[in-house]
């Protein structure tokens, strides 16, 4: 087995098991790295609702160390991208009793209520590093070991020369899928609808160019990305010491993958670790740096900045800053009034079988327009102009309208354009004197106009060409 500097301090022996530390700290201030309290480092985002939970490693080496001394998984939580609450170690070299040192890199996936942290170990048994697995029933936990033994370990058939770094990916149609490894030896399985057994062989997955570790996967517009660690001086790094962030993309989740680029050049550690998500309608890298006082290739932690797509789905190079991304709190305050959509039975053009009208009326507060935290409509593959209306058994004085768009980075988008419209009696015509419709994300979009009384009101909604639209809520206003 090949070992380079980068990865020659193994805590082998670091048998201590801390206690976890559930109080929170107050939210940190708006700066990278996100919290300077402990060191902190391979990042790996998960949002649920508005909230980003960011699972982490602790760097506990001494100033000047040269070794990992890692024994606990920490977890932060930001639910704007730029304040942080710090909730202290959530699990530890303890949660798995068959393991004995070196708590690296981890990464926690949702499935059907259940929160699965896979992590990288070193077991108490033969060969050295495993991907263990907890669970818990929250994102905070509390955690415990899911299976009693490692899933991945030196003994698996065609495992990865070094078992580290895990990234779990649970695909639209359920199958969840497990990548790993290091040493240049990246790997793939399917996991099973429990999440804690393989199923079927363990194979290389082809296309991941340069691949020295770190994986992490996720998916946009129905587009494959993973994004890792790589160590050539071929436009990634000046020493190989050091690593950078390439990605790659694929159709199909097991791949093969196209390499597309640099996504994160090197940072101030050598070690390079990296994760993505999407906060309140914003996409965002976090990844460590040796930028902390006192910090260094063992003393990493973690920071955050936006991440932008290009029109054909490529990404523009992360740009790391010492400031972090401005605050993005997401959602916004429905408008002050009586909404009488409450009352109103809805109707639509189409809405796809597995979503639900009843969203746009229910009353509900988006944390932002990819927010499916409660029901959503959508018409997804209709295209062209759509519409959904309310009707009342009486006649209601209406004077604005409030609309919350859905847009879930696939299929259904923001719409082109919009109008609100009432029955007069033999048609629908447009509301007169409407101001402008508005198709912002993230937000509710005003209309208003001369008081409209009417028991038949609509939203016509046109599609951007290629897309389906949807909406999380719409509000129709009493005077
Ligand atoms: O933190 C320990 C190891 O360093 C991780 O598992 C690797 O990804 C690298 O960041």
């Amino acid at each position: 087995m090949r070992r380079r500097p980068l990865l020659r301090g193994l805590a082998a022996g670091c048998a201590a098991v801390l206690a976890a530390s559930l109080a929170p700290v107050p939210p940190a201030s708006a700066a990278n790295p996100v919290i300077t309290t402990v060191y902190t480092a391979d990042p790996a985002p998960l949002v649920v609702g508005n909230t980003m939970y960011v699972y982490a490693g602790r760097d506990e080496a001494p100033t000047g160390g040269t070794n990992f001394v890692m024994r606990e998984w920490h977890v932060l939580s930001t639910t704007d991208a730029a304040n942080w609450t710090h909730h202290g170690a959530r699990a530890t070299i303890g949660t798995f009793p068959w393991a004995g040192a070196d708590a690296w890199a981890s990464e926690v996936e949702y499935r059907n209520g259940r929160y699965y942290w896979y992590t990288s170990v070193n077991g108490n048994g033969p060969g050295w590093m495993n991907i263990g697995v907890a669970v818990a029933d929250s994102p905070l936990g509390p955690f415990t070991d899911a299976k009693g033994g490692p899933l991945i370990s030196d003994s698996t058939p065609n495992s990865s020369p070094l078992n580290i770094d895990p990234t779990v990916f649970v695909d639209d149609d359920g199958q969840a899928y497990l990548y790993w490894g290091g040493y240049w030896g990246p790997r793939a399985v399917r996991l099973a609808a429990n999440m804690i057994d393989t199923v079927g062989p363990v194979t290389t997955p082809q296309g991941l160019s340069n691949f020295w570790e770190a994986p992490f996967m996720f998916k946009r517009n129905g587009l494959y990305y993973m994004i890792y660690a790589a160590n050539d001086t071929q436009g990634c790094v000046t020493s190989s010491s050091y690593a950078c962030q390439r990605y790659a993309t694929a159709t199909n989740p097991m791949g093969p993958w196209t390499h597309r680029g640099v996504v994160l050049g090197q940072v101030s550690s050598t070690t390079n670790h990296a994760g993505v998500a999407q906060l309140n309608g914003q996409w965002y890298m976090v990844y460590h740096n040796a930028d902390a006082p006192g910090g260094g290739n063992f003393r990493r932690s973690v920071a955050v900045d936006r991440m932008y797509f290009n029109a054909d789905g490529s990404i523009v190079p992360v740009v790391q800053t010492r400031t972090g991304p401005p605050p993005n709190p997401g959602g916004g305050q429905p408008p002050a009034g009586t909404n009488l959509a409450t009352s109103a039975t809805a109707s639509t053009s189409y809405v796809s079988p597995w979503e639900n009208l009843a969203a746009v009326n229910d009353g509900a507060q988006p944390a932002s327009s990819a927010d499916r935290g409660n029901p959503v409509y959508g018409n997804w593959p209709e295209q062209g102009t759509q519409w959904i209306e309310y009707r009342w058994p009486t006649a209601q004085t209406i004077d604005r309208t409030a609309t919350y768009w859905f847009d879930d980075d696939q299929g259904i988008d923001l719409p082109a354009s919009c109008r609100v419209q009432y029955w007069n009696g033999s048609a629908y015509v447009d509301v007169p004197g409407q101001s402008a419709c508005g198709v912002a994300g993230n937000s509710y979009n005003v209309t208003t106009f001369g008081p409209v009384t009417t028991s038949r009101l609509r939203l016509s909604i046109t599609a951007r060409t290629g897309s389906s639209t949807g909406v999380l809520e719409w509000m129709a206003l009493q005077p």
